[in-house]
């Protein structure tokens, strides 16, 4: 993956491979096993929203510096009261909105997972569309052992990758799994050896480039449209609107209006 680097950042590397699509976002945090805090995932949805924005990038690369770690949750040892405190004192939980970007984002987000993915790790891969994990890799939930849960996605979005009763096993015995038993219980889409793990991934996101973009938006929409309720059909029937606007027929209206005459939709076909 060729590498350019963007902007300043402190808890986190981005880096975009211009001419190939791929935008990497690095938690570099190793010697707290990449966990987050607010900075951390404040400066994780600044780089999202700039390679959402980019149309030059077509696939999205979420990983963690070194190999122990894919990020190991929330930091524990600025949680408050209330959250985890950044430098402004206010105690938050901004990784739920950082779950919402990546289920939201129109590309596809590739977990690229070396080392520990749990707690609020785990959740994070989980959101990704498609996980690629080195055999180091070790998953699991650790919130009840340290006095937290995740009662949203990271409930919900587990029980419909790996069942109820295994969602339930991991959650209430707050055990890690292989990267093995997480690719049989449907929780990772591959496991390859961390010598080849950057590589398997480039593979995968250069397969998921030569696709068509917007049939990827649309699919990823309707993936979630089933399960998302009234937000999850506000993002396919987004994708309606951006096609529709794309039409004659959507234009005719649009000129119709600016041009002070009444609309013409008398020559666009009614399919049965
Ligand atoms: C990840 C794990 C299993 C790794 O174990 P190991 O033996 O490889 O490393 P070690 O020695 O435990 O960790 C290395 C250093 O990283 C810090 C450790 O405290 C240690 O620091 P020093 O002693 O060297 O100073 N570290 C690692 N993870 C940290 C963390 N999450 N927060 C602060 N410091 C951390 C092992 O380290 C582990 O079990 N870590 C804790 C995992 C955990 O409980 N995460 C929080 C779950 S709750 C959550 O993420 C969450 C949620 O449930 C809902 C909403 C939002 C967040």
């Amino acid at each position: 993956i060729a590498i350019v680097h963007k902007e300043r950042l402190k808890d986190i590397k981005y880096e975009k491979g211009h001419g190939e699509g791929i935008a990497k976002i690095t938690i570099n945090r190793p010697e707290k096993r990449n966990a987050f805090r607010p900075e951390t995932i404040e400066e994780i949805m600044r780089c999202m929203t700039d390679a959402r924005d980019d149309p030059d990038i077509g696939v999205i690369i979420l990983t963690g510096a070194g190999t122990q770690a894919f990020c190991s949750g929330g930091d524990q040892a600025v949680r408050g009261e209330g959250g985890y405190v950044g430098p402004d004192r206010v105690p938050r939980l901004n990784v739920l909105d950082l779950q919402v970007q990546i289920r939201r984002m129109p590309k596809p987000v590739i977990a690229m997972v070396a080392g520990y993915a749990v707690g609020g790790g785990n959740i994070l891969q989980m959101m990704c569309d498609i996980t690629i994990a080195a055999d180091n890799a070790v998953f699991g939930q650790t919130g009840p052992k340290v006095g937290s849960f995740d009662a949203g996605y990271g409930s919900t979005q587990m029980a419909r990758l790996v069942g109820q009763k295994k969602a339930r096993e991991i959650w209430f015995l707050a055990r890690l799994y292989t990267a093995q038993q997480a690719l049989e219980m449907g929780l990772i889409n591959n496991v390859v050896p961390l010598d080849r793990l950057e590589e398997e991934t480039a593979v995968w996101c250069r397969e998921i480039l030569r696709n068509s973009p917007t049939a990827l938006r649309v699919l990823k929409a309707a993936l979630n449209a089933a399960e998302d309720g009234q937000a999850g059909l506000q993002e396919l029937g987004g994708n309606a609107t951006l096609l529709f606007y794309q039409t004659p027929e959507g234009n005719e209206g649009r000129k119709a209006y600016l041009e002070k005459r009444p609309p013409d939709f008398s020559k666009f076909p009614r399919f049965p």
